[in-house]
């Protein structure tokens, strides 16, 4: 008797992936290079379940049914490389192999060649939803063949997420090669800038009208029951209400302002660049994130530089209200921009996404679902073609009737001295993105001036140079 899946890498997010497939009636087989962490698992949370224990590469293939459906879950680099060395010699033609770790998406693009030329099968999946996700139902973004795809839909089906408002799975066939990759890289791009905005609303509350921690809960609980509700502010209301057991103090209060980061978002960032995406907000978050680690030095410089003092403190109502509208336009434009970077990555690699499918996977299971992902779904659903979200009509509502709080906000953070990079970046992105005209008429002076790269004109087409010192 074989078994239908095969994982490798217990870790928690591994070990919470084969409990979730067990629990729909698959049965599993499982290896981890430590043969302690199999036998902890196995006689653990495994016991009396439908997965088995193997011991070695070769024990493990053999335990499995053909094609073989094996799922590496080990950190992204050189070990998913090492796994799959492991794996092939005992492999046959048509097994597949999936990599449900966060590899760079050239990484899956170079595996995935590399394997389908031996004639087996390689895909390349993002999944998000973090340890809760995994055990319960994580959202999925496979990309490779359709065919190899076509195998393994119903298993991934069964144990992914599915979406309050219709019930889908929430997994879909993203492309071919690193496409899923791609996409769940983008995700945590945007996860980077959904968070930042989160923390500089809370810096900018915190500044001006100093909520308490039992307000703070009180107003992102209010905000979740909104047009914001999301997983993200779901939990930031509770981080509010934790404190610490060690000094009864809010726990938040005795966290070092000091961010982590494994990588993600810069790669989001990077490869914007390189295909020539603007993902402003991302970046800014990228950038906020890297300034924070900077702690010692920002604390020289605390005592030498001074910024403006507060005097905001009695407009609570209208504060709250522009944060939580400047919040979700910032959001609106970090999304246009996220999916507009997927639209602009599907040209250039040929993935062909369906950007309304990919924003429906996103609406449960993952770390960046929210409420916004049902509206995204709905407006690529209406036109898939869709050059940017703010030009679809409820979107374009949705901002601009919160045009003047958003302003009033951003305007406030200068004013006052917070950094509000993402908050700002996302309205700068708005105005560039609606102006009919750009200073970069400018800009191409300047470089025909210095290094006569020429420029086109308003009036007539051509190419054309000035001698700019001959008066
Ligand atoms: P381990 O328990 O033997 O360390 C997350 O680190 C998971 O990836 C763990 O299950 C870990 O196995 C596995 N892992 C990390 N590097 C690996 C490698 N080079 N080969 C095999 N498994 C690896």
């Amino acid at each position: 008797q074989k078994n239908s899946f095969g994982l490798i890498g217990l870790a928690v997010m591994g070990q919470n992936l084969v409990l979730n497939v067990a629990d729909h009636g698959f049965s599993v087989s499982v290896y981890n290079r430590t043969a302690e962490r199999t036998h902890e698992f196995m006689s653990g949370e495994a016991k009396n379940k439908k997965i088995t224990a193997t011991y070695s590469p070769k024990e493990f293939v053999a335990s499995l049914e053909r094609p073989r459906i094996i799922q590496i879950m080990v950190k992204a680099g050189g070990a998913v490389d090492a796994v799959i060395a492991e794996l092939k010699p005992w492999l046959d033609e048509g097994d597949i192999i999936i990599d449900g770790g966060n590899s760079y998406f050239s990484d899956t693009e170079r595996r995935t060649k590399e394997l389908e030329s031996n004639k087996l099968r390689y895909i390349g999946m993002g999944v998000s939803g973090g340890e809760e996700g995994a055990r319960f139902g994580p959202s999925l973004m496979p990309g490779g063949t359709k065919e190899a795809y076509a195998l393994i839909e119903p298993l991934m089906s069964a144990i992914a997420a599915k979406a309050p408002e219709d019930g889908l799975p929430c997994v879909a066939y993203i492309g071919h090669g690193g496409a899923g990759h791609y996409v769940k890289m983008v995700h945590n791009g945007i996860e980077y800038a959904d968070m930042q905005l989160i923390a500089e609303s809370y810096a900018l509350l915190k500044s001006t009208i100093n909520p308490a921690p039992e307000e703070f809960h009180e107003i992102f609980t209010e905000w979740n029951n909104g047009e914001l509700s999301s997983f993200l502010i779901e939990i930031t209301a509770f981080i509010f209400t934790k404190s610490d057991d060690k000094t009864g103090r809010p726990l938040l209060e005795m966290i070092l302002d000091k961010a982590g980061q494994k990588g993600t978002g810069k790669w989001t960032s990077q490869n914007a660049i390189d295909i020539g995406a603007p993902v402003p907000t991302i970046t800014a978050a990228v950038d906020a994130r890297i300034l924070s680690s900077m702690k010692k030095e920002r604390q020289e410089a605390s005592k030498i530089l001074s910024g403006p003092k507060n005097n905001y403190a009695d407009e609570r109502g209208k504060i709250i209200a522009a944060v939580r509208d400047a919040l979700y336009a910032s959001k609106i434009c970090s999304y246009a921009q996220g999916m507009n970077l997927l639209k602009r990555a599907s040209e250039e690699y040929g993935y062909n996404m369906d950007l309304g499918e990919i924003a429906s996977i996103w609406r449960a299971g993952c770390i960046i679902r929210a409420k916004l992902l049902d509206d995204i779904t709905r407006a690529y659903r209406s036109r898939s073609d869709l050059p940017n979200l703010l030009l679809d009509a409820g979107f374009k509502h949705a901002v601009q009737s919160r045009q003047a709080s958003w302003r009033f906000a951003v305007k406030t953070a200068f004013e006052l001295g917070i950094p509000a990079a993402a908050l700002s970046a996302s309205l700068a992105y708005f105005d560039a993105y609606r102006s009919g005209f750009l200073p970069a008429n400018l800009i191409q002076a300047q470089r025909d001036y210095f290094g006569a790269h020429t420029f086109e004109r308003i009036d007539t087409s051509g190419v054309f140079h000035a001698n700019w010192k001959e008066k």
